[in-house]
């Protein structure tokens, strides 16, 4: 059976367990927090977490895994059948993940009571001034994010906005879902199904699980 790796406070980890769970696979959640000892290094070379066991051997890197279970597994798609669309997927959750959600994730030392450098403040404004514009360049949303179904490109925005604002409202008081038209009416969509209110009560109850062993 496959085994996802990783723990429920992860934005990616829930990228991917959401993923699986639309797509009904039957998967068991192990719990592995990032680390760079040597032998969670053998499983994930950098240490980060999620990572998905397979019969075949590891994956890491969320969108590989993405794309992994979607060739693997293609009976609920979450991904376009046209080449061109479904690069076109892939090349949103790339502008995201690049240009977005990695640099607010350098914003989230406050999660874990850290001071965020005034370097970092600055970097991090200087990429989402470029990844913000860069994404409304590629999508024009009216109900999903790419077109009128529901792609892993939904899955991807929810969770690395839903941190990215976080970070953002709390760093500079600025709202960057509210900077993409249309984005916040997909989230919410989103957000209303049964599948994603079993993830998010499972992030609550991680990130309890976590403040009370602190
Ligand atoms: N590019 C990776 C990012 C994964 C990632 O950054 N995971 C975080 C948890 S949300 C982590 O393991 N951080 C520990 C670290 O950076 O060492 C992916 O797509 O899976």
């Amino acid at each position: 059976m496959l085994k996802l790796h990783g723990f429920a406070i992860s934005n990616y980890y829930n990228i991917v367990k959401h993923a699986m769970i639309i797509k009904g696979l039957e998967f068991e959640e192990v719990f592995a927090p990032p680390s760079q000892e040597s032998e969670m290094l053998a499983k994930s070379p950098m240490g980060k977490i999620p990572f998905l066991e397979t019969e075949n051997g590891i994956l890491t890197e969320a969108n590989v895994i993405l794309e992994y279970l979607e060739e693997t597994y293609p009976e609920v798609p979450l991904y376009p059948a046209d080449p061109f669309e479904r690069a076109r997927v892939k090349q949103v959750i790339k502008t995201i993940e690049l240009y977005i959600e990695t640099p607010a994730h350098d914003l989230i030392g406050f999660l874990f009571g850290r001071e965020v450098a005034e370097q970092t403040k600055e970097n991090s404004t200087i990429m989402l001034d470029r990844g913000i514009p860069a994404l409304n360049r590629l999508v024009s949303i009216s109900t999903y994010i790419c077109g009128d179904t529901l792609t892993a490109a939904d899955i991807f925005a929810f969770y690395s906005f839903k941190l990215a604002n976080n970070a953002t409202k709390v760093t500079y008081g600025r709202d960057v879902v509210a900077e993409v038209p249309g984005l916040k009416g997909a989230m919410d969509l989103l957000e209303q199904r049964e599948d994603t209110q079993k993830v998010l009560d499972e992030n609550r109850a991680a990130l309890k699980m976590m403040q009370s062993a602190k």
